[in-house]
């Protein structure tokens, strides 16, 4: 990974994709006009840019920087915190969320085994959490804050690219085997898990098929970065039920929300659509006809009410 770019509370250049109007905008983050004039009354952000003819417009950064304070919210931060939060604050609040599930032994012994590259003991321990947490529990408390952790550790230095990448290999490792340790129901509903075009973060979709296979749905993977109509047409010939698409904090925006929009548009009506990850958090009105699934056990009520 590289390092990241700025990301925007305060107004950008007026000349820069400037074309959001405060009611785009709160449709765009699911943060109502009022609260985002509220905010921007005490805190001074969003800022937005003025055209010349004294229009407030904001910009795609915006919509970014405010889902993202979204998903704060979403873990339980104050609005007041989460506004005036720098950048770096705003990952730590997000991540730290995450972090406070960490069973008590902690995640130290993964990152020694990762820098160590001892990709045995890293799959040892998970098959550990599988067997003492439960699949769900391994999946909530151990998986996840690891991949925060991992993703804030690489943000911070901490974790160099080579060891970001085993790690993320030997967790890929672990997710293929688990599941073809659950036992799918042959008569199970079918759902077909990818991401968008430019999304290559794909152990969400793995972790999704999991849950998907533990309740009773079979689940097809098609691995990511899968062109619209290839997700469609596999979703017509599989005759899918559902399609799940995973949606990281990298790409999750208003680039994500159109391509949901298109697919959508693209699938047969009685498919569902099913959005997740954390790129998908915080949207609370995204594109119509989309189920969004903050976590896994969100998925899971979804596909057992489906
Ligand atoms: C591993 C990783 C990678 C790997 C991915 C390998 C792989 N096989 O997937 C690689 C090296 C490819 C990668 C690349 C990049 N990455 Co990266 N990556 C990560 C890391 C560490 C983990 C991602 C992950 O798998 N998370 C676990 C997922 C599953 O968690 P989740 O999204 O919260 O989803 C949960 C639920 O929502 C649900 N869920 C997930 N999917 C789905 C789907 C459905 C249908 C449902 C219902 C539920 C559901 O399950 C999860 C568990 O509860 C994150 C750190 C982080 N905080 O996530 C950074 C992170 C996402 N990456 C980041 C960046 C910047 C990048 C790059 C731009 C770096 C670069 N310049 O090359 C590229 C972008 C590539 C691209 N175009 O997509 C940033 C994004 C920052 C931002 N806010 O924009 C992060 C947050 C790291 C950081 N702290 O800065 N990355």
């Amino acid at each position: 990974m590289a390092r990241k770019t700025k990301a925007a509370g305060a107004a950008a250049a007026p000349q820069v994709d400037a074309t959001y109007s405060i009611g785009d905008l709160a449709e765009a983050c699911g943060i109502s006009v009022d609260t985002l004039r509220v905010w921007e009354r005490r805190s001074g952000r969003p800022e937005p840019v003025r055209l010349p003819a004294g229009h407030r417009r904001y910009t795609s950064s915006h919509v970014r920087w405010l889902r993202r304070v979204a998903t704060a919210l979403a873990a339980g931060h104050r609005a007041g915190a989460a506004v005036a939060a720098s950048e770096e604050q705003l990952e730590q609040m997000i991540a730290s969320a995450a972090a406070a599930q960490v069973p008590a032994e902690g995640l130290d012994p993964f990152f020694d085994a990762v820098k160590t590259y001892r990709e045995s003991a890293i799959l040892e321990r998970l098959w550990d959490g599988w067997r003492r947490l439960g699949p769900d529990g391994l999946l909530e408390h151990v998986l996840d804050p690891l991949l925060v952790r991992a993703g804030r550790a690489w943000a911070d230095g901490d974790l160099d690219v080579r060891h970001e990448h085993f790690l993320s290999d030997a967790v890929e490792h672990f997710l293929r085997a688990a599941r073809a340790s659950v036992e799918v129901r042959k008569d199970g509903r079918l759902i077909v898990l990818t991401t968008l075009p430019g999304e290559m973060h794909g152990l969400g979709i793995q972790m999704a098929a999991i849950v998907a296979a533990r309740t009773g749905w079979r689940p097809r993977v098609l691995g990511v970065n899968t062109p619209l109509d290839e997700t469609v047409r596999a979703a017509g010939e599989t005759r899918a039920d559902a399609v799940g698409i995973s949606i990281s904090l990298h790409t999750g925006g208003v680039e994500s929300d159109r391509l949901l929009a298109g697919l959508r548009e693209r699938l047969a009506p009685e498919v569902r659509l099913i959005a997740g990850g954390s790129g998908a958090r915080g949207v609370r009105r995204g594109p119509r006809g989309i189920a969004y699934a903050t976590t896994l056990a969100d998925l899971r009520r979804i596909l057992r009410e489906a």
